[in-house]
């Protein structure tokens, strides 16, 4: 009985040490485009989501962690005119509506509404999802495409061929454990 409990001891040893990985930050761009682009007219609201899962099949909460992320969002005014948007993040955990009553620069060179997540974080990193929601509070634009960048700490794979250091020392037990048993 003893002698098991040695052998458990060690094992356990060894286990732990080879469960103790860093994991991998890994940076992530996740690309979203309108093809072709979609205009927003006044009231409308035009919605669509971030999955993470799609490219980092691993991905989950428990196991993985999100450090930074933030989207790039490109609109488009080609039929001028003023206008006034509002974009939701992560269910309105985030809400970004700028100054002014000329939101889109007149024509085609896109604006870039960039924002960082903060409070919507969380939200990411619950499920790798992310609603992104634009409505035009007035007027009419063009949504054109975003970007999800992020930080990710992924862990590394699971089924892995278990290390040196973790034989080694489940080898010093084994060890250890012929030592007593002499002793
Ligand atoms: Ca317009
Ligand atoms: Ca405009």
């Amino acid at each position: 009985m003893k002698m098991f409990k040695q052998v458990v001891a060690a094992l356990a040893c060894s286990l732990a040490f080879g469960a103790a990985h860093a994991g991998v930050i890994t940076p992530v761009t996740l690309p979203f485009d309108a093809n072709p682009d979609h205009q927003i007219v006044s009231g409308a609201t035009y919605n669509f989501s971030f999955d993470l899962t799609s490219i980092l099949a691993s991905y989950s909460a428990s196991s993985s962690d999100i450090l930074s992320a933030y989207i790039d969002i490109y609109l488009t005014d080609p039929n001028n005119g003023q206008e006034r948007y509002s974009i939701s993040v992560g269910n309105s955990l985030q809400v970004v509506t700028p100054n002014g009553n000329n939101h889109v620069p007149n024509g085609n060179t896109p604006k870039l509404e960039q924002i960082n997540l903060v409070a919507a974080l969380a939200d990411l990193k619950a499920d790798g999802i992310l609603n992104v929601a634009i409505s035009s509070i007035s007027g009419e634009f063009y949504f054109t495409n975003a970007v999800l960048s992020a930080q990710v700490d992924v862990p590394e794979q699971e089924n892995e061929v278990p290390e040196p250091a973790s034989l080694a020392l489940l080898g010093l037990g084994l060890l250890g454990m012929a030592a007593r048993r002499r002793g």
